[in-house]
């Protein structure tokens, strides 16, 4: 048993079940008041992160094969094609902090090009995360990998696992534009947060979805064959589990539309025809029309989200997008340009 050695450079024979540090997930008390009263409210609204049960998530891994759905693809296809000059923005030796990680795809074809000695993924799903973690440390046995179960969309404080390593620069990445799911000011909060770990190596990688003509985005949130409705309309069967509701989600329709003013993607459950529906001891009355707003996703402007980083405190900017100008990834530092 080698207790001396740094936390980040046991040998793999002091490694095996994933480890997982959980934290701030007891409050799920709190997450079910957030459903219901999002649920009662006028307009009716649910977060999307509770589109991300195990069936919500093998749904999102449906649309992100859709030939409509094209961030996925093209944000790996900026990846594939800029991997050298993005890595050379990137401090070698570092800790790969994985934000909402899901299957961890995406960070593990970093792990290699960006030298990384420490990957550690964020999630709130508990399951996924070990899975991710056990499938990365087969994959990376050089790697050290740990898991952190918490809410980032609610101020959090790594410090703590970062400095188990102090010698290992910080690199946040937010691939996929999930940026979009928050509005700019929560936006800037977060960045804020993330901002707040970094000092002067330490970076963050970013994917980010940009503005476009409008029928190309909306089509890659209505496909035609309604993988994104079901996936839509799947978050009343999670409200059904969590709430004792009895939402029938085929009496809601899926709509997805752009709105320009705000720049941003809406998405929206509308009922067909009016409807009681009990939620817990509740009944709420849903008039024929009547939507719950279920995902806003936010499109930006390169322009726009460097100036959205310098308001969150960053510096050293740099991005890429596609030949189309479609999606952009950006690479960002603690320091002043
Ligand atoms: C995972 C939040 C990036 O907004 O594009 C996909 C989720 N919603 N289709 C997005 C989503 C509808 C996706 N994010």
């Amino acid at each position: 048993m080698n207790s001396n050695k740094p936390e980040c450079e046991r040998d793999a024979e002091t490694i095996r079940a994933p480890r997982l540090i959980i934290d701030a997930v007891d409050d799920h008390g709190a997450q079910l008041a957030e459903l219901r009263d999002g649920l009662l409210s006028r307009p009716a609204r649910i977060a999307p992160k509770f589109f991300y049960d195990e069936q919500g998530c093998a749904l999102y891994g449906a649309i992100c094969a859709l030939s409509e759905y094209y961030p996925t693809r093209t944000e790996i296809q900026i990846y594939e094609r800029c991997r050298r000059p993005i890595a050379a923005q990137l401090p070698p030796d570092g800790q790969w902090i994985d934000l909402g990680c899901g299957d961890g795809a995406k960070a593990r074809d970093w792990l290699g090009p960006a030298r990384v000695r420490r990957y550690i993924g964020v999630d709130f799903a508990a399951d996924w995360l070990k899975t991710t973690l056990s499938i990365t440390e087969q994959q990376f046995p050089g790697v050290d990998c740990l898991g952190v179960v918490t809410d980032f969309t609610r101020p959090f404080h790594l410090h703590p696992v970062l400095n188990d390593c102090p010698d290992a620069p910080p690199i946040f990445f937010y691939p996929g534009s999930s940026i979009g799911n928050f509005t700019p000011e929560d936006a800037l909060s977060l960045l804020r947060s993330i901002r707040n770990h970094l000092d002067g190596d330490g970076r963050l990688l970013i994917g980010v979805d940009l503005v476009k003509d409008t029928a190309t985005v909306e089509a890659a949130y209505d496909d035609a064959l309604g993988v994104t409705a079901a996936f839509n309309r799947n978050v009343l069967r999670v409200a059904n589990r969590l709430l004792d509701a009895d939402f029938e989600p085929h009496r809601f329709d899926h709509r997805a539309f752009f709105n320009a003013t705000e720049s941003r993607i809406e998405m929206h459950l509308a009922a067909s025809q009016g409807h009681d529906v009990r939620i817990g001891e509740h009944r709420r009355r849903f008039e024929a029309g009547e939507t719950i707003v279920t995902e806003y996703s936010y499109k930006y402007t390169p322009e726009r989200f460097c100036a959205l980083l310098a308001e969150a405190g960053y510096g050293n900017m740099h991005y890429w997008t596609d030949e189309r100008g479609w999606f952009g990834v950006f690479v960002a530092g603690a320091g002043s340009d």
